[in-house]
């Protein structure tokens, strides 16, 4: 039997305040949650929507070095612009805190100490880079070096940007600390680990036994991390931004902003709630959902629920209903390269438009794979669906009531078989969209609904009321009195999805908000109610509004193309003898396949003319081992061998790199022997 619940806690994904929030986290986590709590608020149940800032993490003290500020300067300036944004948007939070807040990090610090005192953690000690000048130890991203896969110069200790592979920083040539330019050096230092291996059986049931009603992208992401198999992770870091570890001898460390972030759910239920906030965490009548973008399952289905186990007190979450990722014509959203439409530029641009964006977005969902924003489609959506469908419809309904019957509902007289269709039409409406948004299909649910706008269209295009004025003034009163019900309706299940104009609808219907159970209902608006004023809910926007927003990421594209190259311009000339030192040959790709434990690499064979040689390459995220069988490919064929993941590499495949990093492997436009010279 499906479990019951009194009360439904819904969590979103905390921004990080490094920069303000775009359409992808819109379409991503805000817009869902909000239509799921507005939904439930419809429906009279008690719900709870939480969210806040992240405002740890080295990103944000990167950033608060790059610009000269401290991170709380950074971190009050981009907090304010999101709430703002989240606001304007409509996302009605019962709480959006921070987690810099008084109240966080005494929550987070007593959950570090209790875990600690029930010796939930492990203390390993391990050699990390120091950086002697600046007297610190030297995050991931505060090292650079040389990617020892590609050799780009610029790598970064967690990640090569170039060939996309991960690394860690000891994995770096030539190691250099961007705070000072220094050479750093090991030195030990001790943190505290989760052992999340110990908890991996529990997970394993969790997951894999009890929740197989996960969506599919979540599932399977947990059932890939649990059978590579858990290792403990470290929960606390040298840092001096964040959480102190609330641990004797543990000066200058603090807690791993993963550590405290998901907490943060927590601190701000008490910021909320002082004295009930436990009924909401602890009472197992409570359902508790996450809602994120998909790079934060593991930490929501995988770490926090081993924290919350751990610490013993708390329920886990009922689902985490997380999304892929929204792309912006085409590309991947990037806010360092300002690739993206952020929402408080949107507004500027399109007053009043928030609506139009939701619905957008919303129809747009990445709900089961990635899925694309682009502005035409915008334009086509508001155009040929708000405007044509919804708007058109209400604005039919309402503005022949005033013609006709001064803006009263009129007396529905006796009905056709078609006007009983029409009813039963809609009446079915309810049970759908409310399977499909307890199920988190909400852009199937919006669907629906506009389906119910269709219903009304179609009526009133059949039944041509304005041709029977002249005749028939009663069928005219019939005709419309269904339609108010149906526009009343629309009133009820556009709220979740089209707040503000389901507002306006309220008001020009004159009728306060109603109810979700009301849905479906016929008698929605009684004969002889007098009717607001009439006006348009949407407006249609013209090719000139969009050419403007197409052309300025147009603009944007070619201002990172210019810095591109200016970040990798042609370097200097050399001599010929230095080009003939490099041997580059064709070869015949014989065999290609992964090499385990490393996403980034494959192993490659090649036919090079005289005998078969392995090479090793960071490409794995841009082809399919297969593909690339039988293919002629080009290397350097005299360089120095060397060892990766345990594997002798001879020599490097070449390959073309677009500004994004994404890899193209290079071949010769015709077939050639193996082993021919490319020169
Ligand atoms: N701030 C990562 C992100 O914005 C992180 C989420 C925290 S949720 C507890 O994608
Ligand atoms: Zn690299």
């Amino acid at each position: 039997m499906e479990k019951q619940f009194k009360r439904t806690l819904i969590t979103t994904a905390l921004p990080y305040a490094n920069g303000p929030v775009h359409i992808g986290h819109l379409a991503g986590v805000y817009v869902p949650a909000d239509i799921y709590a507005r939904y439930l608020r419809l429906k009279g149940e008690e719900v709870l929507m939480i969210g806040g800032s992240d405002e740890h993490g080295v990103p944000i003290t990167i950033r608060a070095k790059k610009e000269g500020v401290s991170p709380q300067d950074v971190v009050d300036r981009f907090h304010g612009i999101i709430k703002q944004s989240f606001e304007d948007f409509g996302i009605t939070f019962d709480i959006y805190s921070r987690t810099t807040s008084q109240t966080h990090k005494q929550v987070a610090s007593d959950f570090f100490r209790k875990l600690y005192d029930k010796g939930e953690f492990l203390e390993k000690t391990s050699e990390q880079y120091y950086d002697e000048e600046a007297k610190q130890f030297l995050a991931d991203r505060y090292i650079t070096g040389t990617c020892p896969h590609c050799k780009n110069e610029h790598a970064y200790g967690d990640q090569c940007e170039a060939c996309g592979t991960s690394l860690n920083p000891t994995d770096l040539i030539a190691p250099k600390s961007t705070i000072s330019g220094s050479v750093p050096v090991m030195k030990e230092t001790k943190h505290w680990y989760l052992p999340l291996d110990k908890h991996e059986p529990f997970l394993r049931k969790w997951i894999l036994e009890d929740h197989k009603e996960w969506k599919s992208n979540v599932y399977g992401q947990c059932k890939s991390w649990l059978d590579m198999g858990l290792q403990p992770r470290a929960v606390s870091r040298d840092l001096d931004w964040g959480i102190p570890v609330p641990v004797e001898g543990a000066e200058g460390k603090v807690l791993y902003v993963w550590f405290d972030a998901p907490i943060g759910y927590i601190s701000n239920t008490k910021e909320l709630l002082p004295d009930s906030w436990e009924t909401w965490w602890k009472d197992p009548e409570t359902k508790i959902l996450h809602f994120i973008g998909k790079d934060n399952i593991v930490f929501h289905c995988i770490v926090f629920p081993a924290m919350l186990k751990a610490e013993g007190s708390f329920c886990l979450p009922e689902n985490v209903p997380a999304n892929e990722f929204l792309n912006l014509e085409g590309d991947k959203i990037s806010t360092s390269r300002n690739w993206a439409v952020w929402l408080h530029e949107y507004l500027i641009d399109m007053p009043g438009k928030q609506d139009v964006l939701r619905y957008v977005l919303t129809a747009n969902a990445p709900e089961t794979k990635d899925n694309d924003f682009t502005w035409k489609d915008f334009q086509a959506r508001n155009n040929n669906e708000l405007v044509a469908i919804l708007g058109n419809f209400i604005n039919r309904a309402l503005v022949l009531t005033e013609k006709y019957f001064e803006g009263k509902v009129p007396v529905a007289g006796e009905l056709t078989d078609y006007d009983l269709a029409t009813l039963k039409d809609f009446a079915n409406v309810k049970a759908d969209v409310e399977r499909l948004l307890d199920t988190f299909h909400f852009r199937d649910a919006q669907k629906e609904a506009m389906n119910l706008a269709r219903i009304g269209n179609k009526y009133l295009a059949d039944t041509e009321p304005w041709k029977l004025a002249k005749t028939d003034m009663e069928r005219v009163g019939t005709i419309l009195n269904i339609s108010l019900q149906i526009a009343a309706n629309l009133a009820i299940a556009f709220e979740p999805f089209l707040p503000f104009s389901m507002d306006k609808l309220n008001k020009m219907l004159n009728v306060e908000p109603l109810g979700w159970d009301r849905l479906g209902a016929t008698d929605l608006l009684s004969a002889g109610h007098q009717l607001g004023k009439s006006a348009l809910l949407f407006e249609k926007i013209e090719d000139s509004v969009i050419e403007a927003q197409v052309q300025r990421l147009f603009d944007t594209k070619k201002a990172n193309e210019e810095a591109d190259y200016k970040a990798n311009p042609i370097r200097t000339n050399i001599e010929f003898d230095d080009f003939t030192k490099l041997d580059i040959r064709v070869g015949t790709v014989l065999e290609c396949t992964k090499v385990p434990k490393a996403d980034k690499l494959l192993q490659f064979k090649i036919d090079d003319g005289l005998e078969t040689r392995t090479i090793v390459s960071g490409i794995a995220k841009f082809y399919n081992p297969e593909e690339l069988v039988g293919k002629q490919v080009c290397f350097v064929a005299n360089l120095a061998p060397r060892k990766l993941k345990g594997i002798v590499s001879e020599g490097m495949i070449l390959s073309a790199e677009n500004n994004d990093g994404t890899l193209a492997v290079i071949s010769p436009n015709k077939n050639v022997k193996p082993g021919s010279e490319v020169k």
